[in-house]
């Protein structure tokens, strides 16, 4: 349904999204005006991978917002720029008030923020920090992501405590790190999980990188197949990347040279996108996921968006979301507890 959804052309989207609310009781009409007769806002949600578990949940988590707060919602898939920039001329066109955006290229920033300006919405980015045209992050425009170094941090710890555990040393083992780069937030996150093993006594001789070209289970599976190639002689593999796909693809690629859960072990960020991997009868080198909240990406941006619109309160210029880690112990109890899953 979602992915029909997707297909369809904008306009007629925003008519749906408005057949679909038109019914809803909206508790936050503003006073002296019925649900019916106040104007619902208008407010555009745009996601750079639509496909990603993580980002159907924000959305979920948006339409949740929508229902609870009385305004309309337009989702937007958006995997490059040209279709970022037709979609906010729709949105502009459907009158929305505002735009929430996790962008597929950071470096759309400036164009994003001048586009949005012209006309007249209101702007926050979500999980991906605009970059200006001089590299540095856009601190001007409004921004909730993840505290992505303390999330990469805990990730290199669970990394190194299950080693321990294992009883690995530095002479038998390598830290496989799935990484991408041109992100920051991406980079942050492995940068992260590089410190903490480091910290944890493991030298540097034993990090390998496998830059993703692209950010999916194949760019990782491609980075990671051909690390594995050239470095034959590592025995056991700890490993990282910036989200549960990069490590997936690197769990996936770890199998096809015959390495299993017991010559490897993975931890992974979003908590999203590996259920199904936890669900697995028998366990893979995924050990677990650092849960990130997907309802406060999805609902609070929309949220302070709505509010921001409505009764002129600017949210905060920067929020940073933490993240819990589940296991295949905990991840049904927590994932209910969240509301990701029933
Ligand atoms: C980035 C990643 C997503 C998710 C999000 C919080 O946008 O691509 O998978 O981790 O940050």
């Amino acid at each position: 349904m979602r992915l029909t959804l997707l297909s369809l052309p904008l306009t007629v989207l925003t008519t749906l999204a408005g057949l679909l609310l038109a019914g809803c009781g909206r508790s936050d009409a503003p006073a002296g005006k019925t649900a019916r007769e106040a104007a619902p806002v208008t407010l555009g949600f745009l996601v750079k991978q639509p496909e990603e578990p993580w980002f159907q949940l924000e959305w979920k988590f948006a339409e949740q917002a929508a229902q609870d707060l009385g305004f309309r919602l337009v989702r937007i898939g958006a995997t490059d720029g040209e279709k970022v920039l037709a979609g906010i001329d729709s949105l502009a066109a459907a009158g929305a008030k505002g735009l929430v955006i996790c962008t597929p290229d950071t470096r759309l920033g400036p164009a994003i923020a001048a586009k949005t300006k012209a006309a007249g919405m209101k702007l926050i980015a979500v999980d991906d920090q605009f970059v200006g045209t001089d590299g540095k992050p856009m601190t001007a425009v409004h921004y909730l992501g993840i505290s992505a170094a303390k999330i990469g941090e805990t990730v290199g710890q669970t990394l190194a405590a299950e080693m321990k555990k294992r009883g690995w040393t530095a002479a038998d083992t390598g830290v496989c790190v799935a990484s991408f780069d041109e992100l920051a937030t991406a980079r942050e996150r492995t940068d992260g999980a590089i410190r903490a093993l480091t910290a944890a006594g493991l030298p540097e001789r034993v990090f390998f990188r496998a830059p993703m070209r692209t950010p999916d289970i194949p760019g990782s599976f491609d980075a990671v197949t051909t690390l594995l190639t050239r470095q034959g002689a590592v025995r056991n593999w700890l490993v990282c990347g910036f989200n549960d796909n990069a490590v997936l693809g690197a769990v996936r690629a770890l199998e096809g040279a015959g390495i299993g859960a017991d010559r490897a072990v993975a931890v992974g960020i979003n908590g999203t996108d590996c259920i199904t991997e936890l669900e697995k009868p028998r366990p893979t080198a995924f050990l677990g996921s650092m849960l990130l909240s997907a309802k406060e990406h999805g609902y609070r941006t929309c949220e302070m968006m709505f509010r921001w619109i409505r009764d002129g309160v600017e949210p905060p210029l920067e929020t940073r979301t933490t993240g819990v880690l589940i296991t295949r112990e905990n991840f049904r109890q927590v994932l209910r507890e969240q509301g990701v899953r029933e």
